[in-house]
C-alpha cells in the first residue's frame, strides 16, 4: 500500500470502530428496558426512546446509504416520522413509530450498508467524505441521541436499570479562581476533522482579562444559594428568570428533594444524599444566572469560556483540549457514560488548562451567557438544520460536555444550546467576574 491509502485504511477502521462504539451505547440504553417503556413518553420534553433508536438509524440511511453511497433507499416511507422539524417530542408518541423490533432490525440494516459504504468509497472525491467527515457526522449524531436517550433515562420513573461504576473519588483540592489575561485568541477551528459547521472558521477574538472559578459551581455552594432565599429574591434573577421561576415554581435543581435537614437527589431510579462537593446538574440557565448574582459574579461569556478552555500563555496558540492536543482518555475527564455522575471537583487534575482551570470538559455542561450566532465567516456544512436554523434563537450556548456526552462528540471547541428554561439536559455552570485593570 501507498503511506497514503495505509492512512485511508486505517482511517476507515478507526470510523467503523467508533461507529460501533456508538451503536453499543444505544444498545446499552435500548435493551435496558421493555417494549412498553421503550414506547411509553416518559416526559413531553422527550421522545420515545424507540423514536430515537429509528431516527439515529434514519440520518444514517439518509447520509451514508443514500447521499454518500447512492444507494437506493431501504424505508423512504418513514422519512417524514422521523424528521424532527415535522413532528415536536410531545406528538411523536402518537405517530405510527416501527415498533421495537423493527427499530432494530431497520437500524442493523441501515449499519451493514453504511460499513458497506465505507469499505468502498473514494473519500477525496467530495468534501462531504474528505477525512470521514460525513462519517464522523453520524457518529456525533448517535452519541448525541444517546445522551438525549440518557437524559429520557433519568426522566423515567422505576427501579435502576442502568449500572456504572461511582466517578473517582481521590481529589486534588481545587478552590478560588483563575485570572485569563487580556488579549486576543483563536476561537474556533479550521482543522479539527470532524468540527461540525458552527465551530468554523477559526477566528480572533479580543477578549478582556477576566477572572474565571476553577471549577464548576458544586452542590454544597448552590445549596446555600437556596439556604440564603436564593429563590425567594427577585434581586438575584433576571426578569425573565423571576417570571420563569414564579411560573414554573422552581425552588431547587430538577431531581432534588429534601431530605432531613439536607437534600437528596434521584438519579438514574437511585437516592442518594446529594454529594456537596460534585458539580451542581439539572439547572436552568437562570437558575445559573441567579446563582452568579448572588455569589456577587456573572456567568462567562462563550468567548471566555473557550478561552479558559483552550488559550495556551506560554505559546498564544489554542489547544484542543484544556490538557493539550491528546484525544481525551479516563484520566483526563469524566465523559462517555463511564460513570452515571459528576465526578468531585478536584478529581481530574489531569484534564486542567496550562492556567489551572479544572473539569472544562465532561461532567457537565456550563451554561454560558451567550445567544447562538454563527462564527464570521460561517458556511451552512452540510446542512442547514443543524446549526443555521437555530440562529437568533431563544438559545443559551452550554459548553465542555457532560459525564453523559462521548469523546467524539465533545472538544474546546463544541457548542452546545438549548432554551434558557431547559434543565432535563446535564447542565451546570461556573462563574466569572470582570477584572479591573489594577487587580492585574
Ligand atoms: C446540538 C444537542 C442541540 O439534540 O437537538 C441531534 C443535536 N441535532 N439531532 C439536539 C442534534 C440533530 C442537538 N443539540
Ligand atoms: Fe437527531
Amino acid at each position: 500500500m501507498t503511506q497514503d491509502s495505509e492512512h485511508r485504511h486505517d482511517m476507515r477502521l478507526t470510523t467503523a470502530a467508533q461507529l460501533e462504539r456508538a451503536r453499543a451505547r444505544t444498545t446499552v440504553l435500548t435493551d435496558a428496558v421493555d417494549d412498553a417503556d421503550l414506547i411509553r413518553q416518559h416526559s413531553p420534553l422527550m421522545s420515545p426512546l424507540v423514536w430515537d433508536l429509528a431516527h439515529v438509524g434514519n440520518q444514517e440511511e439518509l447520509w451514508l446509504v443514500r447521499d454518500v453511497g447512492g444507494r437506493e433507499p431501504l424505508r423512504q416511507d418513514i422519512d417524514k416520522l422521523y424528521d424532527a422539524f415535522r413532528h415536536p417530542r410531545r406528538d411523536r408518541p402518537a405517530l405510527p413509530l416501527l415498533g421495537p423490533a423493527e427499530a432494530r432490525a431497520y437500524v442493523h440494516e441501515v449499519r451493514d450498508k453504511a460499513l458497506d459504504v465505507l469499505d468502498r468509497v473514494r473519500l477525496d472525491e467530495r468534501r462531504l467524505v474528505a477525512d470521514g467527515f460525513a462519517f464522523g457526522m453520524i457518529v456525533q449524531h448517535e452519541q448525541q441521541h444517546d445522551e438525549t436517550m440518557l437524559a429520557t433515562h433519568q426522566l423515567r420513573n422505576g427501579p435502576a436499570v442502568l449500572h456504572a461504576p461511582a466517578p473517582p473519588q481521590t481529589r486534588v483540592p481545587v478552590t478560588g479562581e483563575v485570572l485569563v489575561p487580556g488579549g486576543p485568541f483563536t476561537m474556533g477551528t479550521d482543522t479539527e476533522a470532524w468540527a461540525l459547521d458552527n465551530e468554523r472558521p477559526a477566528h480572533t477574538v479580543d477578549v478582556a482579562a477576566f477572572a474565571i472559578d476553577a471549577a464548576p459551581v458544586t452542590n454544597s455552594r448552590y445549596a446555600e444559594f437556596i439556604a440564603d432565599g436564593g429563590y425567594d429574591d427577585p434581586r438575584w434573577w433576571s426578569e425573565r428568570g423571576w417570571t420563569h421561576r414564579q411560573k414554573a415554581g422552581l425552588d431547587a435543581p430538577l431531581h432534588w428533594h429534601r431530605d432531613g435537614d439536607g437534600w437528596a437527589y434521584t438519579r438514574f431510579g437511585r437516592t442518594e444524599p446529594v454529594i456537596g462537593d460534585e458539580p451542581v446538574v439539572h439547572v436552568c440557565f437562570f437558575e445559573a444566572q441567579a446563582y452568579a448574582a448572588w455569589a456577587g459574579k456573572r456567568l462567562p461569556t462563550e468567548a471566555e469560556w473557550e478561552k479558559a478552555a483552550r488559550f495556551d500563555p506560554a505559546t498564544g496558540r489554542s489547544r484542543r483540549y484544556p490538557w493539550g492536543d491528546d484525544d481525551p482518555t479516563p484520566r483526563h475527564a469524566n465523559l462517555g457514560q463511564r460513570h452515571l455522575a459528576p465526578a468531585p471537583v478536584g478529581a481530574y487534575p489531569d484534564g486542567a488548562s496550562p492556567l489551572g482551570v479544572h473539569q472544562l470538559i465532561g461532567d457537565v455542561w456550563e451554561w454560558v451567557d451567550s445567544g447562538f450566532h454563527g462564527y464570521p465567516g460561517f458556511t451552512v456544512f452540510p446542512y442547514a438544520e443543524y446549526s443555521q436554523v437555530f440562529f437568533g434563537g431563544d438559545y443559551r450556548m452550554l459548553r465542555g460536555g457532560s459525564f453523559g456526552t462521548d469523546a467524539a462528540a465533545c472538544r474546546g471547541t463544541f457548542r452546545n444550546w438549548d432554551h434558557p428554561i431547559r434543565r432535563q439536559i446535564f447542565s451546570g455552570f461556573r462563574c466569572a467576574r470582570d477584572v479591573t485593570p489594577d487587580a492585574l
